[in-house]
């Protein structure tokens, strides 16, 4: 199409558009982390990709915005911005949320990281208002729609010890039945109390997988909207909108299915490397068009969520399993553990 297009155009008209489109293709992915102090923008980033950004056990620690770049072979670039946190002081936050203002524009995903232990979301709704209202008009569904919510430090969510499932050197994290639950509740509530305050600005885009999934079904129901390979909603998707819409459209469940998850905010934990895959993947689907394809290559997810077991050994409150075995090794805290060798 593109070839058509410029095979009628003069040569001058040809190589701006050609030029124009290598800088687009060679833009760098910008990711963007903001939010409150302490929250733990920084150790998620530090735990994401291996680095080493500054904190701090009690006071506000980042105060300029930092960057580490991850290159492809090709050299492609992805951008991971690490942003101070609001809320240390009126005059600081002043400064920051310009600066916020600036990097919004210049990103194209944001996180809001949110502590997982609070029940108060009065600050952030505020925060994320008053960045809106600062905003011309034609800006705000863009930033709305391109941030994802984390909720940081899950593991001081204990209703009961997590699971440290030994294999080797290493162990993976998980979350026990009653703290699984509590945490999944509270993505629940965090998900409706940050987004939905935004529907008027928010639109969630997702692809069309395959041409049937949509064959035959009028383009416009209600907030769904229905385009030739893509999708969007306007406002968040609840549960219930989407079991109604899934029971009068099923050929519509993946598309729903996608949609449902983009209205959901994610747990996880830099501490324990937990659930740090799914922010990854959080991230890849806000992004829109051929970048997200691209910006796989920067994850290896397959060892994200690895500790080390001699790491393992200073964390209390827990089970450990052996994989192999499903053996319990130790159970709750102030021992030391006892791996099992492999055979
Ligand atoms: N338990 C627990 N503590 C964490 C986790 N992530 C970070 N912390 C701790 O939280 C504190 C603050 O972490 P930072 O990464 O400095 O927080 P920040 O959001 O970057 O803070 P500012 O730079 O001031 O905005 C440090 O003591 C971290 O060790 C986590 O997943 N679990
Ligand atoms: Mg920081």
């Amino acid at each position: 199409m593109l070839d058509k297009i410029l095979s009628l155009l003069t040569p001058e008209k040809k190589k701006a558009i050609q030029d124009q489109y290598r800088i687009e293709e060679n833009k760098p992915l910008v990711v963007s982390i903001m939010g409150q102090t302490g929250v733990g923008k920084s150790s998620l980033i530090n735990s994401l990709f291996n680095v080493s950004f500054e904190t701090h056990d009690f006071k506000p620690c980042t105060k300029e915005p930092e960057k580490h770049i991850l290159r492809t072979d090709d050299g492609f670039e992805l951008w991971f911005w690490d942003m101070p946190g609001i809320g240390e002081s009126s005059e600081a936050d002043s400064e920051y949320i310009e600066m916020y203002k600036a990097k919004i524009r210049d990103s194209d995903v944001l996180i809001w990281a949110v502590h997982s232990d609070s029940r108060s979301v009065t600050f952030e709704v505020d925060s994320l208002w008053r960045l809106v209202r600062s905003m011309p008009e034609d800006e705000r569904g863009n930033f709305i729609s391109k941030t994802a919510f984390i909720l940081t430090k899950a593991d001081t969510v204990v209703l009961d010890p997590w699971i440290a499932q030994v294999d080797g050197k290493n162990a993976i994290f998980a979350p026990s039945a009653k703290t699984q639950e509590l945490l999944e509740s509270k993505a629940d509530y965090f998900a409706e109390k940050l987004m939905s305050p935004f529907n008027e600005y928010l639109i969630l885009r997702t692809f069309i997988k395959d041409p049937a999934e949509t064959d035959g079904i009028e383009p416009e129901i209600g907030n769904l909207r229905l385009g030739r390979r893509s999708v969007s909603y306007k406002g968040r998707l609840t549960r219930q909108d989407h079991d109604t819409l899934k029971e009068r459209y099923p050929n519509l469940s993946g598309i729903l299915a996608r949609l449902l998850k983009n209205s959901g905010v994610a747990y996880c934990s830099s501490r324990i490397r937990f659930n740090l895959p799914k922010v990854m993947t959080m991230i890849a689907d806000r992004i829109e068009g051929p970048a997200s394809a691209r910006f796989k290559h920067f994850v290896s997810k397959a060892n994200m969520n690895l500790v080390s077991v001699d790491r393992v050994k200073s964390f209390s409150n827990l089970i450990i399993i052996d994989k192999s075995s499903t053996d319990i090794l130790f159970d709750v805290s102030g021992v030391k553990i006892r791996v099992k060798k492999k055979n």
